[in-house]
């Protein structure tokens, strides 16, 4: 979780910089969801499928921290070596697209294909609250439930789809969706990696013993902006929330030497992979301005 908060403040660093091409949606405020659901997943075994807000997800399978420092940043090296950016992520078992809902029949075939083969791996796909919007979506809800495939969807409930709340976007229970088609499902009200860590567990075990499809929602919230720039949200809201931050939560439980301690770690890490970065080539800008160490954070 240290290590994907500390990765994502340097990227808005580097974008502010005019080093990312495109855009990028960071994860921070989210990471206790992509730990406590990935952590129980074998990396060579089972599928991930992410969103255009893959960072977290992506660290979390993988600890990938130079290739997906390189693709973001468009270089040699890169994920997908600099082609798909900060949205499209294709390593081993990880898949990410920025299409809102289309990533969802691409894992319910993923799972299929897992059945068939009896693989015993699980399908994990990732998506927001706003991507409920998406009728694809329901499709196949429908279809998992019928042919019983091992997918879990988490729902990443940050309350806002862009600039939208939820409260402007959705009717009914997140819940019910899955109710109404015969999958099992559970609402995660907590930022404690834990606790998100346990109901994952229970989610997981029921699509890998029962081979059926879990839908699993957690609310959570986004400490910065959609992408970037685009914020509407009050301050004094944003502030409410840094009490749920999942970084504190999880530092109560923890020593202070040892959070210091994955603190540096975290920081070497990337201050490397961001000097190293810079020798790549690659179609962005020139980046001696990557390591001006005095200004960045590092
Ligand atoms: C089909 C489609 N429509 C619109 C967009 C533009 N878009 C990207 S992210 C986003 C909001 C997503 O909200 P949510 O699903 O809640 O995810 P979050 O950004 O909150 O993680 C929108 C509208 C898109 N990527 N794909
Ligand atoms: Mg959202």
């Amino acid at each position: 979780m240290v290590l994907i908060r500390c990765f994502e403040e340097v990227v808005l660093e580097l974008y502010a910089a005019g080093g990312v091409p495109g855009t990028t949606h960071t994860y921070i405020g989210q990471e206790a969801n992509a730990v406590g659901v990935i952590r129980h997943l074998n990396p060579m075994v089972d599928n991930v499928i992410s969103n255009h807000r893959n960072h977290g997800h992506y660290l979390a399978y993988s600890d990938d921290v130079d290739g997906l420092l390189r693709e973001i940043l468009a270089r040699e090296g890169g994920v997908c070596e600099g082609r798909g950016g900060s949205q499209h992520l294709h390593s081993g078992r990880f898949l990410s697209n920025g299409v809102q809902g289309g990533i969802v029949p691409v894992a319910a075939g993923m799972a299929m294909a897992e059945k068939r083969a009896g693989t015993g791996a699980a399908t994990v796909v990732f998506i927001g609250d706003g991507t409920l919007g998406e009728g694809v979506v329901y499709e196949t809800l429908n279809m998992a439930s019928l042919w019983s495939l091992p997918l879990l969807v988490v729902v990443e409930n940050n309350r806002y789809a862009q600039t939208t709340p939820i409260e402007r976007a959705l009717a009914g229970s997140l819940t019910a969706r899955a109710e109404a088609f015969a999958v099992a499902s559970e609402q995660v009200d907590s930022t404690d990696v834990d606790v998100i860590y346990r109901a994952a567990g229970r989610a997981l075990k029921h699509v890998r013993e029962a081979g059926k499809p879990f839908w699993l929602v957690i609310n959570t919230y986004r400490f910065a902006a959609h992408s970037k720039g685009d914020d509407f949200r009050p301050r004094s809201e944003i502030e409410r929330y840094r009490a749920y931050d999942p970084l504190s939560i999880a530092k109560a439980s923890l020593d202070a030497k040892s959070c210091d301690a994955a603190m540096r770690k975290a920081k070497a890490r990337i201050a490397a992979s961001l000097a190293a970065a810079q020798h790549a080539s690659g179609p962005s800008a020139p980046v001696e301005w990557l390591v001006r160490s005095g200004e960045l954070w590092i």
